[in-house]
């Protein structure tokens, strides 16, 4: 029996590698100063995980930016207009240029796409791929860094992502092929470098294939197939790993128990279920060993070891123990680093922490696990295993985690609670009544940049620098501010910046009962940002309102309409860890409630306009599709749920991120938001395609220019995208707005867009007069 981890976070325990990586961005270090980190990054990760005990330790888990993009550029996937770039580049310029797109000089490079890793919250480079694509061994990474470790002592295993995922995880470029149809001109860039990595005497190496977790054509499970038979017959003697996460193999299981590969990575915590149905089929080869993923990647809790041993037990009757690994359910970079860094007791007390585990507590699991299994160690008398048993036992009977009020409060639900008073149609006229917008109006998405002196003012006040007071009339005179720029640019709906939240989910979680928070739990969400994701513990419920204060004082302001900003349930749940002892669907269901009553305050407080932010409802949906319907379902619910507590006057917005809505667009109408804001600029046509096939009954702002960018647009782009737009959707269903908020942008191009956009607007509305 054997330890295996799939991945572990790159991150380091205090962000050394975003506070290097941004810091050779900005010119204060040099590229070796930012090499030095990231080596210094890695040899601390595999010593941690060597002297832990970990046997088959990852290689090719660093990062610079993201590993689907270190793919990219190691197999030589490097779009055509970064060429000239190239030229004049180093590598490692280049791989920066492409994830986030370079001004020097005479040279402007866009960046490449991002979008979500499966269903969690990190962000990868979407690889282009064009017809007649040609792939080469481009960068030596995998290679150098193999190399490095074996310097150090430590032989490891490389990862890397599996060909078929690694194409199918990329975008086709242009028409007429599916980028399936390249991997036979792909596979010997594999090949070369698995050559190259038996000739260092690499023994393992693991392919992740987490496609295998969706469902899949024929041609791609040929694809799979074809494959690793084509990788077995040239390196019989490397020990391949195929590593599938986050969800079963589905019905997948025939095709990846056929592989001809040394061992099976399941995910046993998403799919427990499917360790049976893998040891009684009759599709396993005799001498397939199995990485039983038993430790949560994914979330916080610390593991059950009475629970897990018995399930490792199952395996290990049927299979024997020299065939087993034991191992985290995926990679460990979806967790923060170490919960011993967590010494605030008041902000997690020692009755939660003791029911937690990050990623360096899951190593030391999957190595207890491991001894415990394989009999070189006792659970009897064994403190490791009582102390274990003993934290889970407290969780269990917790008083701390329960709220009668709460569950009696979910149980009452009935239909009317997800139903405004009337149909939009109807609802519609009384908010034209009252708010009195023009043609096209114009507003933005919420938060406005989040300066380094606005964060610290934050990090000030937290730390006792200054006083409560203080810290509020600096954000309210920040906030005053943007109150100001909005009446003089002319936007019709205003908003009040949200100075004074860290995060759109984290400041709820702050104030919410039922969550917890770390001090410094950081997880990667793309590049160098990062998110401190909340924990859900108990029963949810609001004790106080949350955001009434400050909307309040943004409206006294102003004689035009500001909207209330909320994060909705789906999103908190979403972006929080999640507590593992009920339906995420309950949970949800109560945040929904408490998120009700801050609408219901903030419609007493006089505010007409409420936004209630959906950006992770695409990102929750099941990895298969057979699932969709039930997370719809209690999803499209609980967001009704928060939205119909009050009058048909009063205006609920919502916003969401990503743009492939395509299959899921009933489900938006079905959220019944008398006004959606999405973001769509990197791919504008997608979206309104989707909306010339789908009449969308509400209104509706498809996002007129990327936030993600610096790049000032200028209104008569912007007005073109209106009149296409307008072309799809009547021009009285239609907002202008940027396509998400302004937080990590800067004050002076966000003026300067603004300004345009309101112009662009304008120009639509006179366009529409000599229409009529
Ligand atoms: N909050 C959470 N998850 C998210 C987003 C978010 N996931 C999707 C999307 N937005 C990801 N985008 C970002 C954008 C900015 C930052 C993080 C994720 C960011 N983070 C600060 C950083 O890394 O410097 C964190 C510092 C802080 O919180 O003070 O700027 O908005 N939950
Ligand atoms: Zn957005």
């Amino acid at each position: 029996m054997l330890t295996n981890n799939l991945g572990y976070p790159r991150i380091g325990n205090n962000r050394e590698l975003k506070k290097a990586c941004e810091n050779y961005w900005s010119g204060k270090i040099t590229s070796d100063a930012l090499i030095a980190v990231g080596k210094s990054l890695r040899k601390q990760n595999w010593l941690l995980q060597s002297e832990a005990g970990i046997d088959l330790i990852p290689s090719n888990d660093f990062s610079f930016y993201d590993q689907v993009l270190d793919l990219s550029l190691t197999l030589g996937v490097i779009p055509a207009h970064y060429s000239e770039f190239e030229q004049r580049n180093t590598e490692l310029d280049l791989y920066f240029a492409m994830a986030r797109g370079a001004q020097k000089d005479d040279q402007d490079v866009k960046a490449m796409e991002m979008t979500k890793w499966f269903d969690t919250n990190y962000h990868y480079i979407v690889p282009e791929f064009t017809k007649d694509q040609e792939f080469k061994l481009y960068s030596e990474k995998i290679i150098s860094e193999f190399i490095e470790a074996k310097e150090l002592g430590i032989t490891t295993k490389p990862v890397l992502i599996g060909p078929v995922s690694y194409l199918l995880l990329g975008k086709e470029k242009e028409k007429g092929f599916h980028r399936i149809d390249l991997l036979d001109k792909l596979l010997p860039v594999y090949f070369e470098i698995l050559k190259k990595l038996e000739d260092e005497n690499v023994e393992w190496i693991q392919f992740d294939e987490p496609f295998l977790a969706l469902n899949l054509t024929n041609i791609e499970r040929a694809a799979l197939i074809h494959t690793y038979k084509e990788i077995n017959n040239r390196f019989p003697n490397i020990k391949i790993i195929l590593a599938n996460y986050f969800d079963c193999f589905g019905d997948n299981l025939e095709t990846a128990l056929s592989l001809p590969v040394h061992t099976l990575h399941l995910d046993l915590v998403r799919c427990p279920l499917q360790l049976d149905d893998i040891l009684k089929s009759t599709f396993i080869s005799s001498n397939t060993f199995l990485s039983l993923g038993v430790v949560d990647g994914r979330n916080i809790w610390k593991n059950d070891f009475q629970k897990t041993l018995s399930l490792i037990k199952k395996a290990s009757n049927l299979l024997g123990k020299e065939r087993l690994l034991i191992a985290p359910s995926c990679s460990l970079i979806h967790c923060p680093c170490d919960l011993d860094l967590e010494t605030n007791e008041t902000s997690l007390t020692p009755e939660i922490k003791q029911w937690l585990a990050f990623a360096k507590q899951k190593i030391n699991e999957v190595v207890l696990l491991k001894k415990f299994a394989s009999g070189e160690l006792e659970t009897t008398n064994n403190t490791h295993y009582n102390e274990n048993n003993k934290a889970n036992q407290n969780r269990k009977t917790a008083t701390i985690i329960h709220n009668e009020a709460v569950k009696n409060r979910v149980g009452k639900i009935n239909e009317k609670d997800s139903q405004r008073e009337n149909p939009f149609s109807i609802r519609r006229q009384k908010q034209i009544e009252v708010l009195n917008l023009p043609l096209f109006p114009t507003t933005t998405i919420g938060s406005f940049p989040q300066t380094t002196e606005v964060r610290s003012w934050r990090a000030k006040f937290k730390k006792g620098e200054i006083t409560a007071q203080e810290y509020d009339n600096l954000i309210k005179i920040e906030t005053e501010e943007t109150i100001r720029f909005q009446e003089e640019s002319g936007i019709d709906v205003l908003v009040h910046g949200e100075f004074e939240r860290n995060d759109m989910v984290e400041y709820f979680g702050e104030q919410l009962d039922g969550f917890t928070f770390t001090k410094n739990g950081w997880v990667q969400s793309y590049g160098s940002r990062c998110v401190k994701p909340p924990v859900i513990y108990g029963d949810v419920s609001r004790a106080n309102p949350m955001t009434v204060k400050w909307a309040k004082f943004a409206q006294s302001l102003t004689p035009k309409w500001v909207k209330g900003m909320l994060t909705g349930p789906v999103t908190i749940l979403q972006w929080s860890f999640v507590r593992n002892d009920q339906p995420r669907s309950t949970t949800c269901t109560q945040i929904a409630l408490a998120i009700r009553d801050e609408v219901v305050d903030l419609e007493k407080a006089g505010i007409k306009i409420i936004q209630i932010d959906e950006p992770a409802i695409r990102e929750g949906l099941p990895l298969r599709k057979e699932d969709w319907a039930t997370y719809l379902d209690w999803a499209i619910k609980a967001f009704r749920i928060s939205a119909s507590g009050i009058k048909d006057n009063t205006q609920i917005h919502t916003h969401m991120c990503y743009s492939e809505f395509n299959d899921i667009i009933q489900n938006i109408a079905d959220m019944d938001a008398d006004v959606i804001t999405i973001e769509c600029s990197r791919s504008q046509m997608e979206l309104l395609d989707a909306f010339s096939n789908f009449k969308y009954p509400n209104e509706i702002g498809p996002g007129v220019y990327d936030i993600h960018s610096p790049r000032v647009p200028s209104s008569k782009e912007m007005s073109h995208l209106l009149e296409k737009a307008a072309a799809v959707i009547p021009a009285d269903q239609l907002w202008v707005n940027p396509d998400c908020g302004l937080k990590t942008r800067h004050w002076d191009e966000t003026k300067k867009a603004l300004i345009e956009m309101v112009a662009a607007a304008k120009e639509m509305r006179l366009l529409i007069k000599k229409e009529v």
